[in-house]
């Protein structure tokens, strides 16, 4: 099979699907189980599969105004926790080849990803974090009945096998009453990395000619970022400029070393690690915080969120909008601009340099993806508009210089993020359990985020991101302050840089609790049949 029929649909092309559910399983019969998975991999969804979705017929039908009826799509993901693969027995040669963080498994790396205190894996919802968690099988739908349907089949498939086992299910779903909204209401799936064609680097490939970015802001990354057996970006590549990509003039044959900086078993080419985490989110708690924090600041809490996360709510990114001031100030913008009187139109897309014909507005900026990511902080170097520690800029500092030496080593760790909420939306009022003793919010443990992303090396990406840089106060510079969304220490200093005046350090409570995760390796589709499966 080529890469796109091999590697698993979620992990690159992405379910992108409104409903979702988790399914946690025990295998407890290596010959049963081997055999369960060699029977259920034709089903498992490759990323050719869900690619072909998108492209060939929701675009094609929604151009058409739907002619081609309601197109809908169920699919399947499977992945393996390191004792489950232990379980499957595959052999003590293979097990020892995978790195250590995968092999350790999320708990027991706590001290390196900041799950401490509360977040604790002692305080875990059901069985996540304990080494009975063998699989995880991911079911993604259009709609409630049709994920209910597969679900219904999958467990009777499991039930039928007896020798695996169902240890926990959680659900996902988009939020009805704010689709593409995350839980505190900021539209989330906004920028994620691109990646270069897989088959440039296969022998015998001619590279068909790629622009550097797939929209503007959004780099193209080699696919061994996020797949193992390609080749990955070059950190070492210092001169690399902004916004190109580092060169790979050989990249020799194919080898599954290639797909990150640790070994795997040769059979792990075209495979990928998942994190998953079920993060749970008091929204009540978040806004009366940010309310108060803007009202100490004289912001409203629009803004206010705003350089919290780095977007607004509306997913506008901060870095572009509402600066007509500060580029005035530059000198960017002619003395007769009128800052107040609207959309500023040409004169201010010319000066921040965005394709002419956009008005900038937080409706164009949020929606149209040619300008959502089309911004880097090069010119916002000391946070002004932008806050270093801002959500995104701490998670992705774009062309910052960093102590890892910028933009082309910040490129090495970047994750494809697949996470979907869960539970219904929060409602002021309802409940009687509040934050700190406070009546009238609902507990935090509710609702919240079930985060996945993608990788070829956990410890290179997602863990790197928590350690060095989420739970880092000094990153990207001294002061910076932790990450005010996920940081998940009681209380964090964040540095708030004012115009003409000193920066505030605000003292950042953590409305974001840790209930569970795990670190799973899904294989390719052709490895389910030929050495995990009977
Ligand atoms: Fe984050 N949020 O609502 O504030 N995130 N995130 N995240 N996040 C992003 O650009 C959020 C979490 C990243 O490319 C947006 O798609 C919440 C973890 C990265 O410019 C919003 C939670 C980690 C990006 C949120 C949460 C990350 C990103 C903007 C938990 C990694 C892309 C929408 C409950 C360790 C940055 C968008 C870029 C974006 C929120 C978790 C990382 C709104 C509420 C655990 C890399």
């Amino acid at each position: 099979k080529d890469g796109l029929g091999d590697i698993q649909g979620n992990v690159i092309g992405g379910f992108n699907k409104d409903h979702q559910t988790f399914l946690f399983l025990n295998f407890t019969d290596t010959v049963k189980a081997r055999a369960w998975v060699g029977g259920i991999a034709t089903e498992v969804a490759s990323a050719a599969e869900v690619a072909q979705f998108d492209t060939l017929f929701k675009r094609v039908n929604l151009r058409r105004g739907g002619e081609l009826g309601v197109v809908k799509a169920t699919w399947m993901n499977l992945g393996f926790s390191f004792k489950g693969l232990e379980a499957l027995g595959v052999t003590a040669a293979d097990l020892g080849r995978f790195p250590d963080a995968f092999r350790a498994g999320m708990a027991a790396r706590k001290a390196i990803i900041g799950d401490v205190g509360a977040n604790d894996p002692a305080n875990w919802v059901g069985p996540l974090g304990k080494p009975d968690v063998h699989a995880i099988l991911i079911v993604a739908a259009d709609s409630q009945e049709d994920l209910g349907e597969h679900v219904l089949r999958y467990l009777h498939n499991i039930g039928v096998n007896g020798g695996v086992r169902l240890l926990y299910l959680q659900d996902g779903a988009v939020r009805e009453d704010e689709p593409g909204h995350e839980h505190f209401g900021f539209r989330d799936g906004v920028s994620q990395p691109a990646i270069r064609v897989l088959d440039e680097h296969r022998p015998g490939m001619v590279a068909p000619s790629e622009p550097i970015q797939a929209n503007p802001g959004q780099d193209r990354l080699h696919g061994g970022e996020f797949v193992l057996g390609y080749p990955t970006q070059i950190p070492q590549d210092k001169s690399c400029p902004n916004e190109t990509l580092a060169p790979n003039p050989d990249p020799g044959p194919i080898s599954p070393k290639r797909g990150g900086d640790e070994d795997a078993p040769d059979w792990a080419v075209n495979g990928s690690y998942l994190v998953f985490r079920r993060l749970a989110q008091n929204v009540g708690g978040f806004r009366d915080h940010v309310a108060a924090l803007a009202a100490a600041q004289g912001l409203s809490s629009e803004v206010m969120g705003a350089k919290l996360v780095g977007r607004y709510k509306s997913g506008a990114p901060l870095e572009l909008t509402r600066d007509e001031e500060e580029l005035m100030k530059q000198g960017k913008l002619s003395a007769s601009f009128d800052p107040t009187t609207g959309d500023p139109s040409a004169e201010v897309a010319a000066a921040l340099g965005l394709p002419p014909g956009f008005p900038r507005n937080d409706g164009n900026l949020s929606e149209d993806s040619r300008l959502d990511n089309h911004f880097e902080y090069g010119d916002d170097a000391d946070g002004l508009k932008v806050p270093l520690g801002a959500h995104i800029r701490k998670t992705y500092p774009r062309d910052d210089p960093t102590p890892g030496g910028g933009e082309s080593d910040t490129q090495t760790h970047r994750i494809m993020r697949r996470g979907i909420p869960f539970g219904t939306s929060f409602r002021p009022g309802l409940g009687s359990v509040g934050h700190a003793g406070k009546p009238g919010l609902e507990e935090p443990g509710d609702r919240g985020l079930l985060f996945l992303c993608y990788q070829s090396s956990i410890s290179r990406q997602f863990e790197f991101i928590q350690r060095n840089w989420v739970h880092n106060p000094n990153f990207s510079k001294p002061g910076t302050g932790e990450d005010p969304i996920i940081s998940q220490t009681p209380q964090g200093d964040f540095l708030l840089p004012k115009t003409g005046t000193q920066a505030a350090h605000l003292s950042i409570m953590h409305f974001v609790t840790m209930t569970g995760g795990e670190y799973f390796f899904q294989p390719a589709i052709g490895t389910l049949v030929t050495v995990l499966g009977d």
